[in-house]
């Protein structure tokens, strides 16, 4: 007999580039890949879990669309992405969605959430997690607690709550080898959707993004630092390998392979095709 294993959608909530940089900007700002989202999902499916992504902003769908869809297939967990601008929107999205599946459980995460975990469950009553932090390792022991149905442990980088009030787990430990952690799980989102600023004007189609570091030493007295003060990063090993899948596999176009710089790298000596 198979075991129906949890599944987990996670969204990046709506939040168009007009919310961000007003109406007359509308050709201005990147639509890129919600890669942290994208982590989460590839750490889920190494670990044997189903996941799915909705980007809202690629797809360009709002909170009625988004809860019809949960409708249509409720999963058991539902995982927010939060930034401070995008507050509203996911407290309105919240609320339609226990509307729809009242038993799923929804844990938030992402910049703002890490900067407010007490306050989102205090002020968010259908909010029932909030990651801190990096959420790798902390989603995957979160989904692991809502199979097994027992009493609630303390998970390092997760806020709950506890007899109706917010209760704020240990901090959990940054990850020092960012190449423990699979690559985004890019498969699973709209790739041709995304666009940075200068690939739209240049008009020269889609452009992935991806990351190479987390933490920054630097002080911006305005920055939030979600990962922290100490710098780590990928391998140039793991960061080429991660480009040449994202040209190869999502973008093929002689620009992009150009600007890439691949055009200069991928011939031997007689011209063969060398990766
Ligand atoms: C690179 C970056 C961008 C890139 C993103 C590229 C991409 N493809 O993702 C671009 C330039 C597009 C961008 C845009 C914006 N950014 Co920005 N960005 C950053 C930066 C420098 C690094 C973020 C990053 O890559 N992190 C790495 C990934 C892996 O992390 P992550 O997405 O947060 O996800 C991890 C955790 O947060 C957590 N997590 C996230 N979501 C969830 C959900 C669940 C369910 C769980 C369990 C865990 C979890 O787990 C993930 C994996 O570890 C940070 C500053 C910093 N040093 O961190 C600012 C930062 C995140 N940005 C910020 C802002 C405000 C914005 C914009 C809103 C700016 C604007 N006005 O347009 C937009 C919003 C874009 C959008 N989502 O629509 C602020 C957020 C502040 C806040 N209080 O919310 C930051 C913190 C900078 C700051 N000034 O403080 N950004
Ligand atoms: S402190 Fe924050 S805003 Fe300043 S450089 Fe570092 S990540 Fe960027």
């Amino acid at each position: 007999m198979s075991i129906k294993k949890i599944r987990t959608v996670l969204i990046n909530p709506y939040f168009s580039i007009q919310d961000r940089y007003g109406k007359d900007m509308k050709n201005f700002g990147a639509i890129s890949e919600p890669l942290g989202l994208a982590y989460l999902a590839a750490n889920l499916e190494k670990n044997n879990y189903p996941v799915s992504i909705i980007d809202a902003p690629a797809l360009n769908i709002n909170n009625i669309d988004i809860a019809r869809q949960l409708k249509e297939e409720p999963p058991d967990i539902v995982g927010i992405t939060v930034l401070t601008p995008m507050h509203g929107t996911v407290k309105d999205l919240v609320k339609r969605i226990k509307e729809v599946v009242p038993y799923v459980k929804i844990i938030v995460g992402g910049a703002h959430a890490s900067a407010l975990p007490a306050e989102l469950l205090s002020e968010i009553e259908e909010i029932d997690y909030v990651c801190i932090g990096e959420g790798e390792d902390t989603i995957i022991e979160t989904v692991k607690f809502i199979e097994s149905e027992k009493e609630f442990p303390e998970i390092a980088g997760l806020a709950y709550r506890k007899n109706g009030k917010a209760v704020v787990g240990k901090p959990r430990l940054a990850r020092t080898n960012l190449d423990e952690i699979p690559s985004p799980a890019r498969h699973l989102l709209p790739m041709e959707k995304y666009n940075l600023t200068v690939s739209k004007t240049k008009g020269v189609g889609y452009c992935p993004t991806l990351i190479v570091a987390r933490g920054c030493p630097f002080d911006c007295y305005y920055c939030s630092h979600p990962f922290g003060r100490s710098f780590r990063h990928h391998s140039v090993e793991r960061i080429l390998n991660e480009k040449r899948d994202c040209f190869y596999r999502i973008c093929d176009c002689p620009r992009c392979r150009r600007d890439a710089g691949f055009e200069r790298h991928d011939r031997g000596k007689k011209g063969e095709t060398v990766f």
